[in-house]
């Protein structure tokens, strides 16, 4: 049995080989944290930040949270992916109607090219958090649509293609504070602006994923279905602990799921990962893959400070996936 990504091959996707003792399906980049808050100044932390293949480049949109503790969004630029220069400026999105370009705060993005433009979403302040929708061609101006969904909702997702001729998102309902619940939904739109037609993806289930899942990287299309990455939430006696899995989606009703983990992929036990404004915190929000060898990048938010990477391959989540799912 074997597993084939689909899409444009990407010959500088960054890498590192397994190491020969490691025994988990996914391991951490050698040199993580990538990213600490010196990169901008004024950071108190850049965390659960989304990246992207752009021409034979990268290019990013990083959270930010600044010495204030706003929550703001930054564009980045890398030739390799490891190394970033990211704006000391927040990105100043383009609106038609002031209403909804008014910035009150924005978190864990999401990027994706969809046809012919980038596509962001993240959680948007406006009465509370839903999902904020903005596109660019060069990730120096960005134009934002309206808010997808009403509040109150976060990890808004979008799938890399229309499905049957329809953008398609994941997202996860929520509360206004630190939601102790949360299951994700699949919609669909005609135009990026009206969304509908909702089904019922997944909920939270035993141990690592017992209190909340939600959508971690734009879901990767494979031969056997969309590979989505998410994040689970246990509630431990010290409060949550963020961990991520990974499930198998039906190409063409991706709310179907085919398979989910049993068992985490990726969960907080690295000092970084452990200690930092919220301690016991992974939290992927981005991926870059290679069709061509299978080889996976993922970017991950640690303890609500740091941008740390890891790496796997879908072949290794594949069989992973036969042998630890529901
Ligand atoms: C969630 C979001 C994430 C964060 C996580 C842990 O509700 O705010 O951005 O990483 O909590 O604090």
């Amino acid at each position: 049995m074997s597993i084939t990504i689909l899409g444009h091959k990407l010959k500088n996707l960054p890498w590192e080989e397994k190491p020969k003792d490691c025994l988990e399906p996914v391991w951490r980049y050698s040199k993580n944290p990538l990213i600490t808050r010196e990169t901008v100044r004024g950071a108190n932390s850049i965390f659960n930040s989304a990246v992207v293949a752009y021409k034979d480049e990268f290019r990013g949109v990083f959270r930010i949270d600044t010495k204030e503790l706003v929550m703001e969004l930054h564009s980045g630029r890398s030739e390799d992916g490891l190394s970033w220069n990211i704006d000391q400026e927040r990105i100043e999105f383009n609106a038609e109607d002031p209403e909804i370009g008014r910035f009150v705060y924005g978190y864990d993005p999401r990027v994706v090219f969809l046809e012919d433009r980038y596509y962001v979403t993240w959680c948007n302040g406006y009465h509370g958090p839903t999902i904020g929708v903005a596109y660019t061609y060069d990730f120096e101006r960005f134009y934002q649509l309206e808010n997808a969904f009403l509040p109150f909702n976060r990890n808004g997702v979008l799938f890399p293609r229309k499905i049957k001729g329809k953008f398609a998102m994941l997202s996860r309902p929520s509360d206004n504070g630190h939601t102790p619940f949360g299951d994700i939904f699949y919609s669909e739109s005609p135009d990026m602006i009206h969304w509908g037609c909702h089904r019922h993806v997944m909920s939270p289930t035993a141990g690592w994923q017992s209190t909340k899942v939600g959508a971690g990287p734009i879901p990767i299309e494979t031969s056997e279905g969309w590979l989505l990455i998410y994040h689970g939430v246990w509630t431990s006696c010290n409060g949550f602990v963020y961990s991520a899995g990974v499930a198998l989606l039906d190409l063409e009703r991706p709310w179907k799921v085919i398979k989910r983990s049993k068992h985490y992929i990726l969960n907080p036990r690295m000092p970084y990962e452990n200690i930092g404004d919220v301690p016991n915190v992974t939290f992927p929000c981005a991926s870059l893959q290679d069709p061509e060898t299978g080889r996976i990048a993922i970017y991950y938010g640690a303890a609500d400070t740091v941008t740390a990477l890891a790496f796997t391959t879908s072949e290794i989540l594949y069989h992973f996936l036969q042998e630890h799912s529901y």
